[in-house]
């Protein structure tokens, strides 16, 4: 395959179709490469063929991993011809941070697209690479520096969490660039950065530090702060396992969303079980409380307390926000209804191993203020609202999070939106824009629209200066569009226009609320 490749790019040349310096490097020449404090572990020609998890991947690299793709495309099966380079980046001593990179052997689209990571990463997003090699970039992913879904790695591993942090994604990037370079000869024409929930984290995290990495950012549905996220899902934990009587069955969800339907469902102008704007919507589930016998038409006082601490955002003693809760809409799917925990859950890792170094701190110590004050000192996150680093770049940063999110509550990406707003001034529109999806759950998923192509949106911004007014999306049951809709850039919000099919996106138009 090698040879075929190369006769490809030779006749390229040749024929002089294109001024590209191509052929720089063959795939098999990127061994000889030096790069500092990168060793390869793979550097080889893939012939055209069917997606294969690379051998030696790890856990979970050919199943499921949180939804991060750009596009909501089907998996894809078939892969073009590549170069493929896996290596093990070390800078410094105790890292060890798995990368791979992935680079069309023909037609390559002039760009480098990076996917984020899920969760407490731990493995590198191969079907996010998938998908955007078939699209024609270049693209890498990172597993973060260690292995594993969980906050683990971080015991007695000051330097693995800075990897997790921010340096594996920056090495990664900065690697990346220079195999592209030494491969095609020349440099990407524009990079981008595409990652939902932890990789929208990274998103944030890379234009605050390292804001000419990308020319363009899609955070989806941030896990930013992640010590706050975790440390909210804890606070929540502990009050619920307060409230032992209070777990609802699922046909009390049913009532409760229902309810929360009938209050709040025509708020936007259409009734189709989908709340437009779901910050106008204030249900007080105290309303369903039984007035005579327990039954599942209502709810006893202790589930009313389970719904209140739900929706609740969590606050410190002083009141500040330390993540908002879940909003009404998406009931079916949030789980808190429904169990009573009996531990706090994977958030716990941040605190008892980021925070406190110990994996038996009992948290039953929990204390919110003090516990997220320490955990902060971990140097997760990204905490500056002033972008203006990343502005000045040219970089453009599209931000999306679905209404209905039953793992990240949306409305921390609303404030943090707002918070830049504030920072930087009210018009910041020529560079920052947030897409919030009625109906969509984690990434993807859920009643709304949530298939969209965010990237073309992106690109149509960074490469041909025309900022997205609206994003077309649509539903889809069973490889059916059954309803399509406009996403309007917040705060506006999408209106009926009274007349056409209300699954049809031309009988909506994007408005100020
Ligand atoms: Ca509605």
């Amino acid at each position: 395959m090698r040879t075929s490749t190369f006769l490809i790019r030779l006749s390229v040349v040749v024929c002089g179709a294109t001024s590209l310096a191509f052929a720089q490097n063959t795939c098999e020449q990127l061994k000889a490469l030096a790069l500092p404090g990168v060793s390869f572990t793979a550097v080889e020609a893939v012939a055209a063929g069917p997606y294969v998890a690379p051998a030696g991947a790890g856990r979970g690299a050919g199943g499921p991993v949180a939804p991060a793709r750009g596009r909501g495309a089907a998996p894809p099966q078939m892969l073009p011809a590549h170069c493929r380079v896996a290596a093990t980046l070390k800078p410094s001593s105790d890292s060890v941070i798995k990368m791979e990179l992935w680079m069309p052997a023909e037609n390559w689209n002039r760009k480098f697209e990076m996917v984020g990571n899920g969760g407490w990463a731990g493995i590198i997003s191969f079907p996010q690479m998938a998908a955007a090699l078939r699209d024609g970039y270049a693209t890498s992913s990172t597993d973060t520096g260690h292995e594993g879904g969980n906050g683990l790695f971080a015991l007695d591993h000051p330097e693995k969490i800075t990897d997790f942090a921010w340096r594996a994604v920056h090495e990664t990037v900065v690697q990346s660039k220079a195999l592209i370079a030494a491969y095609y000869g020349g440099n990407p024409k524009y990079s981008y950065w595409n990652g939902c929930s932890t990789g929208g984290r990274q998103a944030l995290v890379e234009v605050t530090k390292f804001p000419d990495d990308f020319d363009g950012v899609l955070a989806g549905a941030p896990a930013n702060p992640h010590i706050h996220l975790h440390a909210a899902g804890v606070e929540r934990s502990i009050e619920l396992m307060n409230n032992p009587q209070g777990a609802l069955s699922p046909a009390k969800v049913e009532t409760l969303h229902k309810a929360v339907l009938e209050t709040c469902d025509k708020l936007d102008g259409v009734k189709d079980g989908l709340i437009g704007d779901p910050q106008k919507c204030h249900f007080d589930p105290a309303a369903l409380l039984c007035k005579g016998a327990d039954s599942d038409a209502c709810l006893t006082a202790p589930q009313v307390e389970t719904v209140k601490i739900v929706f609740a955002d969590v606050k410190t003693k002083t009141g500040e926000i330390i993540w908002t809760g879940f909003e009404p809409g998406g009931e079916l799917q949030y789980a808190s209804l429904r169990n009573i925990p009996t531990q706090p859950g994977g958030g716990w890792d941040s605190i008892r191993i980021l925070g406190h170094q110990n994996a038996n701190y009992d948290f039953h110590k929990f204390d919110l203020d003090s516990d997220v004050a320490l955990a902060d000192k971990s140097g997760i996150d990204a905490h500056t609202f002033d972008l203006t680093p990343f502005k000045k770049h040219g970089g453009k940063l599209l931000m999306y999070h679905g209404w209905a999110d039953q793992a990240i509550p949306p409305g921390n990406t609303v404030n943090f939106y707002e918070g830049v707003l504030q920072t930087m001034g009210k018009k910041q529109e020529d560079w920052l824009r947030l897409f919030m999806v009625p109906g969509m759950q984690h990434c993807s998923g859920g009643a709304g629209t949530d298939q969209f192509n965010k990237m073309a949106a992106l690109e149509r911004w960074r490469e041909g200066g025309t900022a997205p007014a609206q994003i077309l999306a649509a539903h889809v049951s069973n490889g059916q569009v059954d309803m399509t809709r406009p996403l309007c850039p917040y705060p506006q919000v999408a209106v009926y226009s009274g007349t056409g099919s209300t699954n049809d996106a031309a009988s909506f138009s994007c408005k100020a609320p």
